[in-house]
């Protein structure tokens, strides 16, 4: 068949069973927006590259399959920049083309042009800059295995202006043929074995949970492991949804904001299997006294993670679809010597988190933030897909919104990027259109993208958004009360704009609460109602999240009561 590289991207993208792309157009990928015209492409049009990424993000985040998003060159692949970067360090599997100018013009400070390889090998999994109209097609099957397979991440695709326009006879290739990448991790059996070797032996094991479980889709072994065993556990924010929120010896997440039993355990087990976790530092409190009494057994699918944040005393290296199985597998014959093992502790960590649960002060006057949530999850079915920004509002989300299974809880968890939500929201909600979608905003990060209200009513993308407005910047409030004297620099927003306006503006529903009395009806009446729509809830300003392991100190180190009372 001889086409023109744009048509060649299109048939690829078909080829991969790509549903729909979020892009913006610009002069340097005019040649392939002709092509998506001509052939009806599916496209969802954001106002910004970044809301366009992002949303490719959260439908990636939310259905496993890879996200794509196209981009101009220059400042248009310059915007996607924090939507890489988020994808990246979460391992969420993307292509992203940018058009480039034309290869003569390469190298010349052209107009629009940006050396987007250049910019994007840090965070990416990979990237190619495409010249020649013959690689293109070989370029797009590599890009699409190497972002989904392995350890998933973002690959950006660079295409010259002219390959768009040149012709090509074009074929897809049946395979892809990378030296020294196979995309497959069958690890060691032996190592494995030792592993069992050391839960058999182990008095206080306790299991950690990450990402890596809810990117492998391992759910289902990671469950009956846990099922079987009865083995506590806790998760990283980005693990949150792997475990049922009413299994028993469920502790929650762990970390600067984890439970106070589940910080509690790391500190006190003999045995810490972390699964797909990568030990970032707003887990660990400080490093060196992390699980300091624990012998660590990783398991994971990038050996580049072993040893990177804490010492392992045992690595389990490969694909968790070949680990966690093999585990559980090799663990039923002992399951019931495990169990007695481990009674008492399993006991005692249960006791301890019903004793010290995710907590807040009521108030007869004011609607806290946690409550908002609380209430949400309550108003809202198990299979609900609760998507945040950053902030306080995200750690109360991930304490108190009950996550029934992988891909539920969608968060910027190793960027921590402001603005994410909303247009994640709306990528997750058009890969699952029959999942309902809240988002968890503040309102700092909600103007970071509000743009995307726009998207969501011109394409009637049913995305609720709740907006818990403290008037501050409320994570950096909390650390400037608490570590800086309480000089609240910059960190006060008290601003004019009127979000509610705001999303009436851009064609959305907007309602504001500020009456305690009116919580229920109005979130009833708005999660029940079809269509998009935002509401703008006051709350107080001064709440702090708690438990909070403060920077340099040890996971038993937590604050639990707040600072905010004492003033
Ligand atoms: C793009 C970006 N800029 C700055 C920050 C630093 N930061 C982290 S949390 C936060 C405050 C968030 O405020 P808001 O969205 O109102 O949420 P709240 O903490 O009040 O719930 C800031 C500025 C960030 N995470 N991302």
């Amino acid at each position: 068949m001889r086409i023109n590289g744009a048509r060649a991207v299109i048939e690829s993208l078909k080829n991969e069973d790509v549903e729909i792309v979020f892009g913006y157009p610009g002069g340097a990928v005019l040649t392939l927006y002709d092509e998506i015209y001509k052939t009806k492409f599916p496209h969802i049009l954001t106002k910004h590259e970044q809301g366009a990424v992002h949303a490719a993000d959260g439908y990636a985040r939310a259905t496993g399959k890879i996200g794509v998003c196209i981009a101009t060159s220059g400042p248009g692949a310059t915007n996607l920049i924090t939507g890489i970067a988020t994808a990246n360090i979460d391992s969420i599997p993307l292509v992203c083309i940018t058009g480039q100018v034309a290869t003569p013009f390469i190298g010349r400070d052209s107009f629009q042009e940006a050396d987007v390889c250049g910019i994007t090998s840090p965070i990416t999994k990979h990237n190619y800059l495409v010249r020649d109209v013959r690689e293109l097609s070989r370029v797009l099957k590599e890009a699409f295995f190497i972002a989904g397979t392995g350890r998933p991440g973002p690959v950006v695709i660079d295409i010259a202006k002219d390959v768009f326009a040149a012709e090509v006879d074009y074929e897809y290739p049946a395979e892809v043929n990378l030296r020294g990448y196979s995309g497959k991790y069958i690890g060691n059996e032996k190592d494995l074995d030792k592993a069992v070797k050391l839960l058999k032996q182990a008095e206080k094991p306790l299991v950690f949970v990450g990402g890596g479980v809810v990117s492998s889709g391992t759910y289902i072994s990671f469950r009956e492991f846990i099922n079987m065993l009865g083995i506590p556990v806790t998760s990283t924010l980005m693990g949150l949804g792997c475990v049922e929120p009413e299994q028993k010896g469920n502790l929650g997440m762990a970390g600067m904001h984890g439970s106070y039993a589940a910080n509690m355990a790391i500190m006190q087990c003999d045995l810490l299997i972390g699964i797909g976790v990568r030990f970032d530092d707003r887990v660990t409190g400080i490093m060196k006294e992390f699980a300091p009494k624990a012998k660590i057994i990783q398991f994971d699918i990038d050996y580049a993670e072993v040893n990177k944040n804490v010492v392992s005393y045992l690595s389990v290296i490969g694909d968790l679809r070949w680990s966690l199985p093999l585990l559980c597998k090799k663990t039923k014959i002992y399951a019931e010597k495990i169990k007695k093992n481990s009674a008492q502790w399993i006991d005692y960590v249960i006791k301890m988190h019903k004793n010290n649960p995710f907590s807040y002060k009521k108030s007869d006057n004011h609607i806290m933030a946690q409550e908002i949530i609380e209430k949400t999850a309550e108003l809202t079915e198990n299979d609900t897909i609760a998507v945040t920004d950053v902030g306080q509002h995200q750690m109360w989300a991930a304490q108190f919104f009950k996550v029934y299974g992988p891909r539920h809880f969608i968060t910027s968890g190793g960027l921590g990027t402001m603005g994410y939500g909303l247009p994640a929201a709306m990528g997750a909600k058009i890969g699952c259109p029959d999942k309902a979608v809240v988002l968890f905003t503040g309102d700092g990060s909600i103007m970071m993208n509000c743009q995307e209200m726009a998207t969501l009513a011109d394409y009637d993308i049913n995305v609720k958004i709740i907006v818990i407005h403290n008037h501050v910047l409320g994570m950096v409030t909390q650390w400037q009360r608490m570590f800086y004297g309480k000089r609240y620099s910059q960190s006060i927003l008290n601003s004019k704009a009127d979000i509610v306006k705001i999303a009436q503006a851009m064609g959305i529903k907007g309602i504001r609460i500020d009456e305690k009395t009116d919580l229920i009806k109005i979130l009833k009446q708005t999660l029940a109602q079809q269509g998009p729509a935002l509401i703008d809830v006051n709350v107080p300003d001064t709440e702090d999240v708690l438990p909070m392991v403060p920077g340099g100190k040890r996971l038993d180190q937590m604050i639990m009561e707040s600072e905010a009372a004492n003033k």
